[in-house]
């Protein structure tokens, strides 16, 4: 069985001239985001993408087959399937999704493969996944993906319900640099400071541009994660979140929900907890990292 990737023919044009690309996840429209705010979030991101300059490829699985952009009919599609039919993919249940030929969603870890697999460098989201609180073995496979694969994240750092400096850790062991774009610390999601700082910070795209040429002449396999505080405006106070976080921590640990389970639980659970503006934030981080990320694509296509 030979791989074969469905790539948007504007994607695949953009890749044959050395043009900026960037990849984005399709969990978020499936798991991370309601209906029909998933989708306005999905074209929103996409817009902010080209208007920095680069061509957008949302990543997923429609029926086996692996999208690496994706047509309107095809985000529609992927953005309205029922609850609980579409499977999360990360590098362990990729290749069942493909081979029971299922929908699929990619996580970051199953987006940072594919990109990869297509030739894409970067790559823009919300917030990764990490340690979980009070279950340090509970590692998100985002992890050690960015440990083995060479895709730049640029995310507002991990998602808000985790363990920032255990995955500070996790990160420094996978060799992976954390850079703070404009900013010293590992950026929370909701709020612009975490007291956990990153590896480096660069302020200008031009010196993450330069960082990854290097990482990319090196060879080596690894990735890297940019962190994007929330802009100003959407930003909430930090000692509020931390106290709803906390008690949505206790919440999830007192209804016994584990696993895979928890990061949806959460997402849903914060939600209600915070109320309208955590989706409205929400959304705004990620446009602004999909312009970001597109800004780092195209200063990498000029030194190509
Ligand atoms: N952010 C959200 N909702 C999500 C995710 C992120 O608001 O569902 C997804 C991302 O795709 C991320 C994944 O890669 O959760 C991490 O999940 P886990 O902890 O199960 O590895
Ligand atoms: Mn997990």
């Amino acid at each position: 069985m030979s791989l074969n990737l469905h790539i948007h023919p504007e994607v695949q044009a953009a890749l044959a001239e050395n043009r900026a690309v960037v990849a984005m996840e399709s969990t978020l429209i499936t798991h991370g985001l309601p209906h029909p705010q998933n989708i306005d979030a999905a074209v929103q991101m996409e817009t902010a993408v080209r208007q920095s300059g680069a061509v957008p490829a949302t990543i997923a699985i429609i029926q086996g087959e692996i999208c690496v952009g994706l047509s309107s009919e095809q985000l529609e599609y992927i953005a309205t399937r029922p609850n609980g039919t579409v499977r999360r993919c990360n590098r362990r249940n990729l290749p069942l999704v493909m081979s029971r030929k299922e929908d699929g969603a990619t996580t970051v870890a199953g987006t940072m493969i594919i990109a990869k697999l297509a030739g894409i460098e970067m790559f823009a989201t919300g917030g990764i996944g990490g340690v979980h609180r009070n279950h340090p073995f509970d590692v998100s496979s985002d992890l050690t993906e960015l440990g083995r694969t060479p895709v730049t994240v640029v995310s507002s750092g991990a998602k808000p319900f985790l363990d920032l400096p255990a995955t500070g850790e996790v990160l420094e062991t996978q060799g992976v640099l954390t850079v703070g774009y404009g900013t010293d610390d590992l950026a929370p999601f909701f709020s612009q400071h975490s007291g956990q700082q990153t590896d480096i910070r660069l302020n200008e795209i031009d010196e993450i541009a330069a960082f990854i040429r290097a990482r990319q002449t090196l060879g080596l396999q690894s990735g890297t994660l940019v962190t994007v505080p929330v802009p100003d405006q959407y930003r909430f106070d930090y000692d509020t979140i931390n106290q709803v976080i906390a008690d949505a921590v206790n919440a999830q640990d007192e209804e016994g929900i584990r696993g895979t389970a928890v990061t949806s639980w959460m997402v849903r659970h914060l939600a209600q907890a915070i109320g309208p503006d955590a989706l409205y934030a929400n959304i705004m981080l990620l446009c602004n990292n999909a312009a970001i990320a597109a800004q780092i694509a195209v200063k990498l296509s000029e030194s190509a």
